[in-house]
């Protein structure tokens, strides 16, 4: 994936910077903006407590440590610092909930369709990237660079994270997390690792079990989103180790295994680098994102959604881009004919990286069923693009349009955060992680 881009500011995220390059990026279709509406004001913003509590030390597995997690230090670049209008404060209403938690960031600056607000769900976590829901509440956090896994808690249910625990540490871009049957899988470069009865043991984890360490050890496009199926079995995606190239069988697919690691098979191939997938809540068909190549100028290729009925599908990599664009190379070898496109073409370079069906209840009728879309932003691009989470709208198994649903975390040409993964809660909220600013937002409606 592609990931940060020029205009990093120095520091940690200069580090992130580099890890992340090689993410595809794409132009924009000219996608219509949504309406907007500042979400937060951003007067009365209690300084960010949300920092979890200090959690007891742990002795858990080589890597676990207790941290409590400091309010993140988040400071706009200089040339965002002075923006946003400071939103008019909001009249004492029933906007506690809304303004309660900005963690220091400029979140009157992003925009969402009118009725939404956005709000930190949670600070203080470093890199944050893939999230996964346990079905007792604790929501998983993987990361690459910073190597941590995190464990967010919200006791107290008011929809508002209380702690942040690091349960492990020192892992080898652990991106992906998925969870089933009580336990934590994580996804590092070369392995998928397990922490059994992990939310009973969230201060002192257990040692992992490794369920399968045969995957390449490239860490170009090697970092890994992990889900289980509706098939029951977990699906773990290997990019292609290169922007451009004709992979060999372990790369450009999406393989699948038994939870415990056997019966590995290749389940769609084609594909340079997903990190992002969901099955459709009907069909029970796989959809995902995948990240275009770079190097082919601003607007080409796009970025793609797709959907994987069947097994067996090639999805055009390194051969075709978009459905319809013969890469310069490779081109001549297939016809884009030969490869199933995808269901829509997204933005050139914006790094398209989670996505979910909305599942929920909360938002209005018109996003039920519909995909989101979180779009990490472009490094490949003159003008920077992505930055923001999109909407896909579905008419049956065809897109019936693709528009703007957050934006603003890109302010000219610095960006102040990163959407990477989203996740639709019990009560119908949409979170979003973003590895910049190290936080989870939550978005609602009313
Ligand atoms: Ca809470
Ligand atoms: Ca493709």
């Amino acid at each position: 994936m592609r990931s940060i881009c020029r205009m990093r500011p120095a520091g940690w995220q200069a580090g992130l910077l580099a890890l992340l390059m090689l993410a595809g990026c794409a132009a924009p279709t000219a996608l219509p903006t949504t309406a907007v509406a500042t979400a937060v004001p951003s007067a009365t913003q209690p300084a960010a407590t949300t920092a979890a509590p200090t959690v007891a030390p742990t002795q858990a597995p080589a890597t676990a440590a207790a941290t409590a997690t400091p309010v993140p230090t988040m400071t706009p670049p200089a040339a965002t610092a002075a923006p946003a209008p400071t939103a008019t404060p909001m009249p004492a209403v029933p906007t506690a909930t809304r303004v309660r938690e900005t963690a220091g960031l400029p979140l009157q600056t992003i925009k969402l369709p009118a009725g939404f607000a956005i709000e930190v769900y949670a600070a203080g976590v470093q890199g944050a990237r893939s999230m996964t829901l346990s079905p007792s509440g604790v929501l998983f956090v993987g990361t690459r660079d910073v190597g941590k896994l995190y464990a967010i808690l919200d006791r107290n249910q008011d929809q508002h994270a209380d702690e942040v625990i690091t349960i492990a540490q020192g892992l080898d871009s652990p991106n992906g997390v998925a969870f089933r049957d009580g336990a934590l899988y994580v996804a590092e470069i070369n392995r998928v690792l397990r922490y059994d009865g992990i939310e009973a043991r969230l201060n002192n984890p257990p040692a992992p079990v490794v369920v399968n360490d045969s995957f390449p050890s490239d860490a170009l496009h090697g970092w890994k989103f992990i889900r289980f199926g509706p098939d029951g079995k977990m699906y773990v995606p290997v990019g292609a180790p290169c922007n451009i190239c004709i992979p060999d069988a372990r790369h450009a697919s999406i393989f699948r295994m038994n939870p415990d690691g056997s019966g590995l098979e290749v389940f769609a191939s084609g594909i340079r680098n997903t990190v992002g997938f969901d099955w459709h809540p009907a069909t029970q068909e796989l959809w995902f994102t995948d990240n275009g190549r770079d190097l082919l100028g601003d607007d080409l290729p796009p970025d793609e959604l797709n959907r994987a009925p069947a097994a067996g599908m090639n999805f055009g990599y390194p051969y075709c881009h978009g459905g319809t664009i013969a890469d310069p190379t490779y081109g001549t070898q297939h016809k884009c004919s030969e490869f199933t496109p995808p269901v829509q073409a997204l933005g050139p370079h914006v790094a398209s990286l989670g996505m979910r069906f909305y599942t929920g209840k909360m938002f209005a009728a018109q996003y039920q069923g519909q995909i989101f879309i979180a779009e990490h932003g472009s490094w490949n691009r003159s003008v920077p693009i992505g930055y923001r989470v999109t909407l896909v709208r579905l008419d049956g198994n065809k897109s019936a349009g693709y528009e703007v649903f957050a934006e603003g975390w890109l302010q000219g040409s610095s960006a102040w955060g990163r959407p990477v993964d989203v996740q639709v809660m019990p009560d119908g909220a949409l979170l979003v992680s973003d590895d910049m600013a190290g936080v989870v937002y939550r978005i609602s409606y009313r």
